[in-house]
């Protein structure tokens, strides 16, 4: 296998780019590889609608496949800094805006999708007013404000960037009105100027669209506010961080951990599910350099204030990070080596690379691979049935080589019953494909999102009634209950469907021989462990309430519109995946039906052709022999092309090589990714 060539030193700043590169050239290697299965199964016209559909979704998985870090923190403890020293660095300047105070405003994603010109989109505070959750409003293009990027012109970009910091003062009633003014709460009122008036964010959510390397490869980054604006926007907490493959929880070193620092902690990160994602990050450590404390006693005061972090967050020390994102960033644009190591930024990025994308490939090879493995069991199974029924052709035909009459009909008779025979059993199929979609039909109806509604108004008005935060985790309960009880009794009938497919494929084994790949295993608990982590979210978040004012009134209806919206999603998706599965279960078997019918037919009218004198013995022979063979040679085409995609997904190692050294046909990446869009 052909390493990567070793970097200069100075080229090392581009450790992580280098490691998305590479994760992002295997994963368009992998593309062309299964696109050239698919071509070939369509010229070899095995393909069907299953199988082209379950290809179909594993190119698109890939063509989509996103890495999402997340930075979280309290403002002002150096996020923005961080995310342009470890990924925009190479921009030649800061992109995102920092500065003391509050500076990022709203929730901003970095991304890139071609489909869109270098841009920022913003949704409106103003929306805030309305019901609706920011990923409602991510439905809908005409909501969002959208300015155009100059991304070749560096200034131009830092100018449009700044939009994220943008606010506006608005009379405390309209705050209040959007759910981020609140008259109880001493903090807010502190803010309110001699007009009356309080600051807001003029944006709820920016979407920055810019095309750079590391974002065109798939790259989201999240960059968030601090505890007030996050703990305002639900979403944050129960979506956009819980999904991210990598979270990074930025601490500064001159502040230590505080008590909104642990708020936030436990708010945002500690409970948002897979916690092997998490890093803590303790920032601003160049504040320790005084010039008059020795390296050994700087040294000495970083690693104490590791240990006050971990004991602090309960994490294990490994993974939390002591930098100077600044400095890290200035060694960057001057190319200065030293105060590069001094920053102790290559540690962290470093853990990115290590922890992130190994990870992140070994789901997407995972997934990809348990697809096509499949298409290719099932094609490998109907060639075969094609293969066994051209060697009992064979094995009759040259049976009747010198033979009379007699036995060339009593030849035929046996290929006649046995053909009818056949269609005995075949009627099956028919009887459960019937059931099958009573069943499915249940099933998917317990996941219909209209129950949502009712239930929701329901939940709204109890909690209205009630008026009393600690009576809100109850009803909040009850909600998540009845969504329990619905993908619970999902999962009852997808057990059933389950039961009477492999019924049906133990009467083919029994019957006929056949040997069919048991029914891909399904069940819905994935989405009961996300309504259980959706629960515990309320929890926290009714939790930090103790007493109910009509400023906080508005913030709960916001998170119960979250919660409602997050529902929604996953029984959206759940019903998708339940779709998707029962759709797959009968097309490999009627393929393999269809596949047996038309080789028994064949069978019977050769032989009565024989029989009638108008075919000759030895010409049939000639003919099975070339069938025989030619679908021999498919199916060791179909072996090989499977196995390239196979050796493409397990082409890497700890540095990940270059595509195509290991499937030796050496295709670049742009190749495949060109072939992939074609
Ligand atoms: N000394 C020092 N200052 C830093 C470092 N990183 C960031 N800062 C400064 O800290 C201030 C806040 O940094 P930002 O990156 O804006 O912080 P943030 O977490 O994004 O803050 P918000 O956007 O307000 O939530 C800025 O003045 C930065 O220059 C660092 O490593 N060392
Ligand atoms: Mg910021």
């Amino acid at each position: 296998m052909r390493r990567r060539t070793k970097q200069p030193p100075e080229l090392k700043l581009a450790e992580l780019s280098g490691s998305f590169e590479s994760y992002a050239a295997w994963r368009d290697g992998l593309a062309g590889a299964i696109v050239d299965l698919r071509e070939w199964l369509r010229e070899s016209q095995l393909a069907d609608a299953e199988s082209t559909r379950r290809i179909g979704i594993a190119l698109d998985r890939l063509a989509e496949d996103r890495l999402v870090v997340a930075v979280v923190a309290e403002f002002s403890r150096g996020k923005s800094e961080l995310i342009n020293a470890i990924f925009f660095a190479d921009c030649g300047r800061r992109i995102l805006p920092t500065s003391a105070g509050r500076t990022t405003m709203c929730p901003t994603e970095l991304m890139y999708d071609a489909a869109l010109p270098p841009c920022i989109r913003a949704l409106p505070i103003e929306t805030r007013g309305r019901p609706g959750s920011t990923s409602d409003f991510r439905k809908s293009a005409d909501e969002w404000v959208s300015f155009a990027v100059d991304s070749a012109a560096a200034e131009g970009m830092l100018e449009a960037f700044k939009l994220v910091s943008e606010t506006m003062r608005v009379p405390t009633e309209q705050a209040q009105g959007y759910g981020l003014f609140d008259p109880d709460d001493p903090d807010h009122v502190a803010g309110v100027d001699a007009d009356g008036n309080v600051e807001i964010s003029r944006w709820r959510h920016a979407i920055i669209n810019f095309p750079h390397p590391l974002l065109r490869q798939g790259l989201v980054i999240l960059d968030t506010p601090g505890l007030n604006a996050i703990g305002a926007e639900p979403e944050l907490t129960l979506s956009l961080v819980p999904s991210a493959h990598a979270v990074l929880f930025v601490l500064a070193a001159d502040t230590g951990v505080t008590k909104s620092d642990l708020d936030m902690w436990r708010l945002v990160v500690r409970d948002s599910g897979a916690k092997e994602n998490h890093i803590a990050v303790l920032n601003k450590i160049d504040g320790l350099w005084d010039g008059l404390k020795s390296g050994p006693e700087v040294d000495a005061e970083v690693q104490r204030q590791i240990g006050v972090v971990s004991q602090r967050l309960e994490l294990e020390r490994e993974r939390i990070f002591a930098v100077s994102a600044q400095k890290g960033l200035v060694a960057k644009l001057t190319q200065d080596g030293p105060l590069l190591a001094a920053s102790r930024l290559p540690a962290l990025e470093r853990a990115l690379v290590e922890k992130l994308v190994p990870a992140k490939q070994t789901i997407v090879r995972t997934q990809t691979l348990s697809l096509i493995e499949r298409v290719s069991e099932e094609m490998r199974q109907t060639l075969a049935v094609r293969e066994r029924g051209l060697v009992d052709q064979l094995f009759e035909l040259r049976s009747l080589q010198g033979k009379n009459k007699g036995s060339i009909e009593r030849l035929l008779t046996r290929a006649r019953a046995e053909a009818g025979e056949f269609e005995q059993v075949a009627r099956k199929v028919v009887a459960t494909r019937f059931l099958l979609n009573k069943v499915a039909a249940q099933a998917l109806g317990q996941l219909k999102r209209e129950h949502l509604r009712q239930l929701a108004l329901e939940a709204k008005e109890k909690m209205r009634k009630a008026w009393r935060p600690s009576a809100f985790t109850g009803i909040v309960g009850e909600y998540c209950e009845n969504l329990r009880g619905r993908l619970q009794q999902t999962n009852a009938h997808v057990a059933e469907i389950q039961k009477m497919i492999v019924g049906v494929q133990t009467g083919f084994a029994q019957e006929l021989g056949w040997s069919l790949a048991p029914p891909i295993p399904f069940t819905l608990d994935s989405y009961l462990t996300e309504v259980n982590r959706l629960n515990d979210a309320a929890k926290a978040q009714f939790g930090t309430f103790t007493v109910l004012t009509h400023g906080k009134w508005g913030l709960i209806e916001r998170f119960l519109e979250s919660v409602v919206a997050k529902s929604r999603d996953l029984l959206v998706a759940a019903e998708r995946d339940l779709e998707a599965w029962a759709g797959s279960l009968l097309p490999p078997i009627e393929a393999q039906v269809r596949e047996q019918r038309g080789q028994l037919s064949k069978r019977a009218d050769a032989v009565q052709k024989i029989r009638d004198v108008q075919d000759s013995l030895e010409g049939r022979i000639d003919e099975v022999e070339a069938a025989l063979a030619a679908v021999q040679s498919r199916l060791h085409s179909l072996r090989e092309r499977f196995e390239t995609v196979r050796c493409r997904a397990n082409d890497t190692d700890d540095n990940f090589t270059a595509p195509g050294n290991a499937c030796s046909d050496g295709e670049h990446a742009a190749a495949s990714r060109q072939r992939v869009a074609a």
